[in-house]
């Protein structure tokens, strides 16, 4: 008897150029591009293990050891669909001596190795992870482009995370989605100098979920509109030069114009949302003061944050400053030295 089983894991991306707001939230479809790095060491990651087999009643999700619902029609529901669709589509009807997998039920189990919903992109890896591992067990010829599309309708973010380096998503035009892809724009060996330190402010579950938050800041936000349209195709154009050329300065700026946009876009919306608290106002005075004496020494930029839908602060930075960089933060808040991780040293190409 076959034993039909697969695991596959994926990393954390944290966007540079912020995703918020859908113009499709069935398909998820975004209203702007965005573009991230993939973190690729074995911090933040989602290890997820699916198998098929005839006597499984069901399809069932086991998270972090504990049983998920899958609703019916919801995200999860729609990206195993989807999945067994590629396989019957590209696989089974085309060699009819496949084994007709896509018929069985599936169970899944994924793992993250870091805290779930505390504005670390758990959704991003999970649903990666998710779509990778279904892709093995399927043995499908899909590429990480297409499959890109399927981990978007689990969660918009999670199909940067199936590239490694420098990843856009295409917000596309077409109402279908079919356009709206991630890409790697750079491998990590293009610029393999790049680490993020990731600074954990808190590890509690967040207040607004990115779900709901960036719905009413659709609904409700005229800066977003502006956003949209004068602000962020203009930015992924200059930031992915910045990446071909290695732009350090004009990476840092951009990354930390986004950051505050996209938080300044949260605070626009009604009711307003705060993802910072003080000590992530306090850290971004740090590296605005970091900067300003670089600046002053004709070195340009030396240190880029960004935030997403939390508290915690992600320092991009070159590896020769690093630790210049750790050492600082860790003498501004020195209770939680042990919270403050350098994990961007590698990441692979290809990165599943
Ligand atoms: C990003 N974030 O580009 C932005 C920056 C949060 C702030 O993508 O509704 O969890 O599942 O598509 O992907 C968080 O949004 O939202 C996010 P859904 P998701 O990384």
């Amino acid at each position: 008897m076959s034993i039909y089983q697969a695991t596959a894991s994926a990393p954390v991306n944290i966007a540079v150029i912020k995703y918020w707001g859908k113009r499709d939230t069935k398909l998820i479809l975004p209203t702007n591009s965005s573009l991230s790095v993939t973190l690729d060491q074995d911090h933040l990651r989602s290890t997820t293990t699916s198998r098929a087999d005839p006597s499984f009643e069901r399809d069932q999700l086991w998270l972090n050891g504990k049983e998920d619902e899958i609703k019916p029609g919801g995200r999860l529901a729609t990206c195993i669909a989807e999945m067994k669709r590629l396989r019957k589509e590209t696989v089974e009807d085309k060699n009819p001596e496949e084994p007709k997998i896509s018929d069985y039920k599936v169970h899944i189990a994924s793992y993250n190795n870091f805290p779930t919903a505390a504005g670390l992109a758990s959704s991003a890896s999970g649903f990666a992870a998710l779509v990778a591992s279904l892709a093995y067990l399927y043995a499908l010829p899909s590429s990480p482009s297409v499959l890109s599309a399927i981990a978007r309708q689990g969660s918009g973010s999670a199909c940067r995370s199936l590239f490694g380096g420098f990843v856009a998503w295409d917000m596309g035009s077409q109402p279908n989605g079919a356009d709206s892809l991630a890409r790697q724009v750079a491998p990590q060996s293009h610029w393999p100098e790049m680490h993020a330190l990731i600074c954990v402010v808190s590890d509690a579950k967040k207040g607004t979920s990115s779900t709901s938050g960036m719905q009413r800041t659709v609904e409700t936000s005229a800066l977003l509109q502006h956003r949209i349209t004068h602000v962020v195709p203009e930015r992924m154009e200059s930031i992915s030069n910045a990446i071909l050329q290695k732009d350090f300065d004009t990476f840092a700026r951009i990354t930390m114009k986004d950051s505050n946009q996209f938080h300044a876009v949260a605070l626009d919306t009604e009711p307003p949302i705060f993802y910072m608290n003080d000590v992530s106002r306090a850290i971004i005075a740090l590296v605005v003061e970091y900067n300003r004496l670089s600046l002053e020494k004709g070195q340009g930029c030396k240190a880029a944050y960004t935030y997403d839908a939390g508290p915690n602060a992600v320092i991009y930075a070159l590896k020769e400053n690093v630790k210049e960089i750790m050492q600082l933060v860790v003498s501004y808040f020195p209770q939680k030295p042990e919270e403050f991780k350098d994990v961007l040293g590698l990441f692979g190409e290809g990165s599943l």
